[in-house]
């Protein structure tokens, strides 16, 4: 039997944060530096967000540790040593959990715990989530700091829940053991960026293992490796001038090295030259000026493959693991030095799904259209339900008991990537139609936080009304995500889960801003130093009474 309950009518807490990953523990930071009483629940044991879940043997990030950072604090900056220019995942969870004791913001978190739904009360202008555990929490400010990469996609392969053995997903790696795949026969499912970092590590120790492909990626030089402590001593000497210049680039970040030359201006022996240097620097994406030019890129691409080709020794194998179909950065490139010389190990094959589809997972393996392949371990590195997903995974409800599902039925609507009309104060961080994932995640975590809660200080400054944009200015940002999705080489040719194209029936929508970092953050401060021209206020029904 279930009991209803009455709806409160005045707020638990200003501020509810859901999520600590890199954006949950600045907002719940942000929270109690600008005085707001703030709840923070988290579905994982611990912080980290995608660095707790993805803990697949491998998983590294591919962002420099000199950028993929936060750099709010110069203590911060000043305390870590990161081991490595590529950290590790377990070393940038390490990072996150300092950073938030360092902040005094894990009080706030309750862990363990999933949020279940977003609710908002016309009657009182609140928010009222519920979580897994029962609880209900009233807030005046909900912030939606769920990731873009945190809800994993269902395999959508017939069979899955009938192998009998053993099977893992990168996604949600067993965190409580350790995985012993020493011996087994072992099938990797997918060659995104997770399946590209996981596989040589499982070839390390399995008796066999076959890779699955459906779709080859680029893979170029990481580069991991030791850091350069010039670069560090030059980004502890200021951060807040690093931070800046951050918030000034086209990334969020600073590139460490560039081509000087311009694509357009050299010849044939010119562009080698310089794609050569670039490939040996580690840059080889940024080899010209003017690599975002189609040109540029088909040039970029076509040297890429040839490099691939180069590092694997059966020529079939080689042609296969090229990615033909897409020009380089239609899908998200990949990074490693030892991914495709893995399949020089006897012990490696890779199956191409195109010509050998899967037709079915049966108890013992996988059959493909040719044959049946015995597994004892299969690892899913299929990818994500990304960006809309993670708000889709919450039962969230706005003005009139508009469900988000309803509001986003043709894909992501929303304005400068954080607020949807009809969800007022409700802010969703690392959402769609942001620099997101085609940018550094740190800085825009930074960023976004930032704009928020001076959004929020600003309407506590105007007394309380409520704010969501008008729909005139969702139509407009989404189609400058359009706009500058089109100058993006492969951005709307290729099949990517940027667009939604990795699950079956999707909403294909261009989901990131290709703008640049420096004027999507002009943009948002734009809005706030004009008053929100953008957006709409309502009057609250709520008193100005605080929690505190
Ligand atoms: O996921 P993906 P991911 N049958 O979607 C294949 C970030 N990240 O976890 O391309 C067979 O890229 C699918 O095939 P296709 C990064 O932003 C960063 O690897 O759809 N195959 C693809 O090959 C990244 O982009 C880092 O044809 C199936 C793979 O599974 C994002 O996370 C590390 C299939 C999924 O690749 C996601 O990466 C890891 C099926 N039914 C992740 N379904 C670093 O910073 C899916 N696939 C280094």
């Amino acid at each position: 039997m279930t009991t209803k309950q009455t709806p409160k009518t005045e707020p638990d807490c200003d501020v509810v944060v859901v999520g600590a990953g890199f954006a949950g523990i600045y907002a719940l930071h942000q929270a109690r530096q600008r005085g707001f009483s703030v709840r923070g629940f988290e579905r994982g044991t611990d912080v980290g967000g995608t660095w707790y879940w993805n803990a697949y043997p491998g998983a590294r990030c591919d962002v420099e540790s000199y950028n993929y950072a936060y750099f709010f604090d110069n203590d911060i900056v000043r305390d870590w040593d990161w081991s490595d220019a590529c950290a590790g995942h377990d070393e940038i969870q390490r990072y996150l959990r300092f950073a938030a004791e360092r902040c005094d913001v894990l009080k706030d978190i309750t862990f363990n715990t999933k949020v279940l739904s977003v609710i908002y009360d016309e009657n009182t202008g609140l928010w009222s989530l519920r979580t897994g555990a029962g609880e209900t929490v009233v807030c005046r400010y909900a912030v939606l700091a769920i990731g873009a990469l945190s809800d994993p996609k269902a395999p959508d392969i017939k069979g899955v829940d009938s192998f009998a053995g053993e099977a893992y997903f990168t996604s949600s790696w067993p965190k409580d053991r350790s995985v012993d795949l020493s011996g087994k026969r072992v099938g990797v499912i997918g060659t995104g960026s997770s399946g590209v970092q996981v596989v040589p590590e499982v070839a390390k120790v399995a008796a066999e293992v076959t890779v699955f492909q459906r779709t080859a990626n680029y893979v170029t030089p990481t580069r991991s490796g030791p850091m350069d402590q010039n670069v560090v001593a030059g980004l502890r000497e200021d951060p807040q001038a690093v931070r800046r210049a951050f918030r000034e680039s086209y990334g969020g970040h600073t590139p460490l090295a560039i081509g000087d030359e311009r694509f357009t201006e050299l010849d044939a022996a010119g562009r080698e030259r310089a794609l050569q240097k670039a490939w040996k620097g580690k840059y080889v994406e940024l080899a010209f000026r003017d690599t975002y030019l189609p040109e540029a890129n088909a040039a970029i691409s076509d040297f890429i493959r040839e490099r691939m080709q180069e590092q694997v020794d059966d020529a079939w194998t080689a042609q296969h693991l090229v990615p033909w179909d897409h020009p380089y950065g239609g899908k998200r490139p990949c990074m490693s030095n030892v991914y495709l010389q893995t399949f020089n190990q006897p012990n490696v094959r890779l199956v191409a799904l195109p010509e050998t589809p899967i037709e079915e997972i049966i108890p013992t393996g996988i059959r493909t259209s040719t044959e049946t392949i015995p597994l004892d371990v299969i690892v899913y590195a299929t990818g994500f339900d990304a960006i809309s997903g993670p708000v889709f995974a919450i039962d969230i409800s706005g003005i009139d008991g508009c469900s988000m599902k309803d509001a986003w039925v043709d894909g992501p609507m929303n304005y400068l990537g954080t607020m949807v009309y009809g969800f007022p104060n409700l802010f969703l961080p690392s959402s769609a139609m942001s620099p997101s994932v085609l940018s550094n995640m740190a800085t825009l975590a930074e960023q976004q936080i930032d704009f928020i809660f001076d959004t929020i200080d600003w309407l506590e400054q105007h007394g309380r009304p409520l704010l969501h944009p008008l729909p005139k200015s969702q139509e407009h940002w989404r189609e400058e995500t359009l706009r500058y999705a089109k100058r993006r080489p492969g951005a709307l040719t290729t099949k990517s889960w940027y667009s939604g194209a990795n699950v079956p029936g999707k909403a294909r929508v261009f989901m990131v801003y290709c703008g640049g970092f420096k004027r999507y953050n002009q943009t948002c401060y734009g809005e706030l130093e004009e008053g929100f021209p953008g957006y709409e206020l309502l009057a609250s029904p709520q008193s100005a009474g605080t929690t505190g």
